[in-house]
């Protein structure tokens, strides 16, 4: 970074938030990359956009009490961080996962931000959770926290205000139970979360919305680039709602996914993973991905997530959690010959890894673009509530499928205009600070 007005607003956010090193390399990665675009507009240095943008609107923590099976008080710690609402009301994901902290969240939110923006739907950004592991929980357990957490929760949203939904660990399950807890404190059946149930009140697609968002940004960003998705090899590293889903549309637009992964291992299936016992075993049965050998038994099981990433592929995406490709894991894709990577995660690869992806001329989808396919769904899913109707599968896969084809092409297009062509996570980072920072500039001082 070479500006000075951004210099000094990155220091200002080290000073103020240390010990969050995942908010900060979410901050600099945004700030190195909108630098062409503060250095052409002083207007935006006098609105004073930038130190604004990285400070979020509120931040809530709270305490979460809830009693365990055993008859004793558990206490986690809850939050959400509301970053922007520039151009809607706040939305954004629940975390539920240890590793949970304010910093996670905040890199969540500020993320959220630009994310939110490139789905051209009028949303606002947060990002909420908690340290709760909802693994080895009965469901009465999760029951007990999901509603405890959102008897604090309630006081801070609402369906013009925040719009909470799923993320790591937050599934159908938990929104059900957090979405019964909000009617009853308020009285009022909205569509104050999302990622509903399909009897009440949810969309068709969401659940399976970041995973096939994910597949339609990567084939139009192989079709641009005279490539497509047709008899690839595929390696996605997770096997929660983003990765299932990510599978299921990669295999119907003709790929073959070899390897999935938990935070445990990894299977190899040189055929094709089966889907139909995978998705049992990991959305019904709750198990691990290592028991999907008791239906495939010539398929392969190996301890250690990090092992995915030595499967011989074309493309990958990592759709499990944050940084969990580093620069050397980028060099190994490529050395096998991985020609794409696209981002289902959060933040999935490191900025060192980016810049080996994108100096070797693989194409990279950054999540922001890539996995933006499951927020813009909660909006089609918000417009729905709001009409009082249930659109069809097939009006939702499509409305999709036109919202990712245009989010690779706002990439694309703020890349070239900036002179960086082919280089995506910077035009996503210019297209959607552009909207933000208007709508800020024309709100004035807030
Ligand atoms: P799930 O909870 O459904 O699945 C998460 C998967 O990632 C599991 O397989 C889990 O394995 C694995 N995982 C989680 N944490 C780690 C870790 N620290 N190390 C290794 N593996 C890990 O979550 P989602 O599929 O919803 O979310 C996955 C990613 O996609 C996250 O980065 C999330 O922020 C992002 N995302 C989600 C969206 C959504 O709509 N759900 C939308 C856009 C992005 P295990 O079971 O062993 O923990
Ligand atoms: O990271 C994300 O975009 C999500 N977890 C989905 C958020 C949403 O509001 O649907």
């Amino acid at each position: 970074m070479k500006n000075q007005y951004l210099i000094d607003v990155f220091e200002k956010v080290k000073k103020r938030n240390p010990h969050e090193p995942e908010f900060l390399q979410a901050v600099t990665e945004v700030l190195e990359s909108i630098e062409p675009v503060i250095d052409k507009r002083p207007d935006f240095v006098d609105a004073g956009i930038v130190e604004r943008l990285v400070e979020p609107e509120r931040q809530i923590i709270f305490r979460v009490p809830w009693i365990d099976d055993n008859g004793k008080t558990q206490v986690n710690r809850g939050f959400r961080v509301q970053f922007n609402s520039a151009i809607g009301p706040y939305k954004g994901g629940i975390r539920l996962h240890p590793s949970v902290y304010i910093g996670i969240i905040k890199f969540l939110g500020f993320e959220q931000i630009f994310k939110n923006s490139l789905t051209t739907l009028p949303m606002g950004a947060a990002k909420g959770g908690a340290d709760f592991d909802p693994k080895g929980k009965s469901d009465r357990e999760i029951m007990a926290f999901c509603q405890s957490f959102m008897t604090e929760l309630y006081k801070h949203i609402g369906s013009n205000s925040d719009i909470p939904a799923g993320d790591i660990g937050t599934g159908a399950r938990e929104i059900g139970y957090m979405f019964g807890q909000y009617k009853r404190i308020r009285t009022q059946f909205t569509g104050v979360l999302t990622g509903k149930g399909l009897d009440y009140g949810g969309s068709y697609v969401r659940t399976e919305a970041t995973g096939y968002g994910l597949c339609y940004f990567l084939e139009e960003m192989l079709r641009c680039n005279g490539k497509t998705l047709e008899g690839k090899r595929v390696i996605i590293s997770g096997s929660g709602n983003v990765a299932l889903y990510a599978a299921e549309k990669a295999m119907q637009l003709g790929a073959t996914v070899v390897a999935l992964s938990d935070s445990d291992g990894y299977i190899f299936d040189e055929d094709g993973v089966d889907l139909i016992p995978l998705k049992k075993l990991k959305e019904v049965d709750r198990a691990r991905i290592k028991d999907y050998l008791r239906y495939r038994p010539n398929a392969k099981y190996y301890d250690g997530c990090d092992g995915i990433w030595t499967t011989v592929c074309d493309i990958a995406l990592p759709c499990a959690t944050q940084n969990e490709v580093d620069e050397k894991i980028a060099r190994l894709l490529i050395k096998n010959g991985c020609i794409a990577v696209a981002e289902g995660a959060n933040m999935p690869c490191t900025p060192e890894a980016i810049k080996v992806f994108l100096d070797n001329g693989i194409l990279f989808g950054p999540a922001k673009a890539a996995n933006a396919g499951g927020v813009a769904t909660s909006g089609l899913e918000m417009s729905q509530n709001s009409e009082r109707r249930m659109w069809s599968f097939e009006k939702v896969d499509e409305r999709l499928k036109e919202i990712m084809i245009k989010i690779f092409h706002s990439c694309d297009d703020a890349a070239r205009r900036y002179g960086l062509e082919g280089n995506y996570a910077s035009g996503a980072n210019i297209a959607a600070f552009l909207k933000i920072a208007e709508a800020m500039k024309a709100q004035g001082c807030v």
